[in-house]
């Protein structure tokens, strides 16, 4: 049997579908696209396959059962992570959807002794603030009691990678509205904090599946980063990654996820 979108069978014999494919005429009286959006902005097939239904329970099970073994991690091992294992998650993280496909992030690997020294340095300025001075007032020190976290971040320099993933609030395009004009122009970028939080669960998808680990961290305020990394002004630091491996016999707060009840609603 040949699949619907060509792939032969027999390459893939477990991928092998055995329904019938919808035809797009028989379902759909507005078609996507439709003829004059195709004569302007040419379409191309999706590629997909589908699978067998023991071949999609097997890897949503196996999926959930590697991402519930994915822990926040505090205490990184300064052992080294070559720099191919942080492109390849970062160009994961780049095929979220975004907003008008404007994909409005962009990430700074940074594994510089001296700038991870400069960023230890201003985030824990700020977080003595936050811990010391009570700038996070009692409720939220309470929420974070159980975690255990603290003003010292001696991680940002032991982690042989931090990638800080910078938000676009906009895009700064070249004029090109007339001849001889010169200069850049703003064009607005959509759903920033809905793409960017999707580009950074791929991220951290990929560094797990990878067998590194990471944190979610905003050192907060963040202001010192585009500083640090020279970003322009459209960029805003979105959350700081340290990345790399955890140290030896490493603690983690005994936390229990919430069961699927506590967290889905179905509605047939
Ligand atoms: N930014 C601080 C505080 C902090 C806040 C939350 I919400 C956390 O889940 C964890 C920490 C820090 O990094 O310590």
């Amino acid at each position: 049997m040949k699949h619907p979108t060509g792939e032969p069978a027999a390459l893939f014999p477990n991928l092998v579908f055995h329904g019938e494919v919808s035809k797009p005429s028989s379902l759909y009286r507005h078609p996507y696209p439709s003829p004059e959006l195709a004569a302007e902005h040419p379409f191309v097939p999706l590629d997909f396959t589908r699978l067998d239904p023991d071949e999609q329970r097997e890897r949503g099970r196996r999926l959930l059962e590697l991402m519930q073994r994915r822990r926040s991690v505090r205490m990184f091992s300064p052992d080294p992570v070559p720099a191919e294992l942080i492109d390849l998650a970062i160009e994961t993280a780049s095929t979220a959807p975004s907003g008008a496909h404007k994909q409005p992030w962009r990430f700074v690997a940074v594994a510089s002794a001296e700038l991870k020294a400069r960023i230890r340095a201003a985030a824990e300025e700020e977080e003595r603030i936050n811990y010391l001075q009570n700038r996070m007032n009692a409720e939220w020190q309470e929420a974070l009691a159980p975690l255990g976290t603290d003003w010292h971040k001696e991680f940002l320099e032991i982690a042989p990678w931090l990638v800080v993933l910078f938000e676009q609030r906009y895009e700064l395009v070249a004029d090109t509205s007339a001849e001889g004009v010169e200069g850049e122009i703003r064009r607005k970028n959509y759903y920033v904090k809905e793409s960017c939080g999707i580009a950074a669960g791929l991220f951290i998808t990929a560094l797990h599946t990878m067998g590194l680990v990471t944190l979610t961290h905003t050192p907060s305020p963040m202001a010192f980063l585009p500083k640090v990394l020279d970003r322009p002004a459209n960029e805003r630091p979105f959350v700081l990654f340290p990345v790399g491996y955890p140290l030896e016999e490493t603690l983690v707060p005994d936390l229990a996820r919430k069961p699927l009840d506590e967290v889905r609603i179905l509605i047939e």
